[in-house]
């Protein structure tokens, strides 16, 4: 394999990576524009496996979007719906929220990850009761809800700090921050593709902020549009630079663009190989980051499968109701079970690991010869 290594032209990054020395921009770059994707997937195993041998994490989740509305026109959304009452839009009561869990009463789900559009009229007072009651029917589930840019967006209505909104957030019950929000953080493609969300300077402050009150957090990347691959690698040393300075980050998700019903519907979608090395890149680049997640939604069950062999480690959870892929044309289920999930990964010659948001194990693989 060293041989192909060397005729991909990565001979000079495969020695730095040996040497535990830091990938550059162009190091990255190179990475990118290497046309062996199975000599880039082998340099990214080798990571992968020094830090987490066969092991492949995923969680027992459910995923809640109590609203579409969104005053953000995101150029890639099939999701929002801009005003309350256009066709489409809903916004849940807190009680319809609940019931969402309580549904689940007898099922050992360990987080609750909540996204939703960026609501104009809803009272802050309707996220922290969204909270408080998630809290008092399950205060043992972890509760990981609100991008950063939602984050921003209720400082700005509201007339708050963005450390308010978190503190607040966080006395309601918030413990964590998902990594939605991020698309790309190169300006030029944000003002293209998200010109009414936050800029990247704020998204990564209220990571900063989250992580120096003592929540972690996950940051995405939305790949297979617009962007460069220079402008990936700027993306992905950002979210390193963050994670030099707080460590508070658990995951790097790249998410593949689905194109269905939005406004960059022309746009073909990623192919399954150009995942694969983008999940390779980002193991390699982010060398601080202890789990690179390929979300099963977003890639596409077998692909997900293969990405852990290219770099993942993770696969995100059972998730349960999922809506912002399956209105961009994800033909994936809309759940799967734990059971499932275990059987994929060892079908994919990998290790199942039920952990918690936190990755505390909370199942190990020898589960499976129990049940079997
Ligand atoms: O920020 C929206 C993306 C994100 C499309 O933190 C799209 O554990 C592709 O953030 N095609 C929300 N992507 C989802 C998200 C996430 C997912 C899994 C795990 C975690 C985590 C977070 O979904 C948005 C946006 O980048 N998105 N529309 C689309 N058409």
């Amino acid at each position: 394999m060293l041989d192909r290594v060397e005729r991909a032209g990565l001979r000079e990054i495969a020695a730095k990576v040996d040497a535990g020395e830091r990938l550059s921009f162009d190091d990255g770059v190179r990475l990118f524009a290497c046309r062996d994707a199975l000599a880039l997937g082998w340099l990214a195993n080798r990571e992968r496996e020094r830090r987490h041998g066969t092991r492949t994490y995923y969680n027992f989740n459910i995923r809640l979007e109590a609203t579409n509305v969104c005053v953000a026109n995101c150029l890639f959304c099939s999701f929002a719906r801009l005003r309350p009452g256009d066709p489409g839009s809903y916004t849940m009561s807190l009680e319809q929220a609940w019931d969402k869990l309580r549904q689940r009463a007898g099922q050992p789900l360990t987080e609750v990850h909540v996204v939703n559009g960026l609501h104009p009229d809803l009272p802050f007072d309707y996220y922290m009761e969204l909270l408080r009651g998630f809290k008092r029917l399950r205060p043992d589930v972890h509760l990981k809800c609100f991008t950063a840019v939602e984050i921003a967006f209720f400082a700005d209505l509201y007339g708050k700090t963005d450390a308010q909104v978190l503190g607040e957030l966080q006395s309601a019950g918030l413990d964590s921050l998902p990594g939605g929000g991020a698309e790309i953080f190169a300006e030029r493609v944000r003002r293209k593709i998200c010109a009414d969300k936050c800029g990247a300077d704020r998204y990564l402050a209220i990571h900063r902020l989250a992580h120096g009150l003592g929540m972690r957090s996950n940051v995405t990347m939305l790949y297979g549009h617009i962007e460069t691959s220079e402008e990936r690698i700027d993306h992905m040393l950002r979210t390193r630079a963050l994670q030099d300075e707080t460590g508070g980050l658990q995951a790097f998700i790249p998410l593949a663009f689905h194109p269905d019903n939005n406004q960059m519907r022309k746009l073909p979608a990623p192919s399954a190989v150009e995942t694969l090395r983008v999940l390779a890149v980002s193991r390699l680049m982010l060398d601080n980051v202890p789990h690179i997640k390929a979300f099963w939604i977003a890639t596409g069950v077998e692909t997900a499968q293969l990405a852990l062999w290219f770099g993942a480690d993770d696969l995100d959870g059972t998730v349960q109701e999922e809506r912002i892929y399956h209105m961009a044309g994800s033909p994936t289920p809309e759940a799967m079970s734990t059971r499932e999930i275990r059987r994929l990964i060892r079908a994919a010659g990998r290790d199942p690991f039920e952990r918690d948001t936190l990755y505390n194990i909370v199942v190990g693989p020898e589960a499976d010869a129990v049940a079997s």
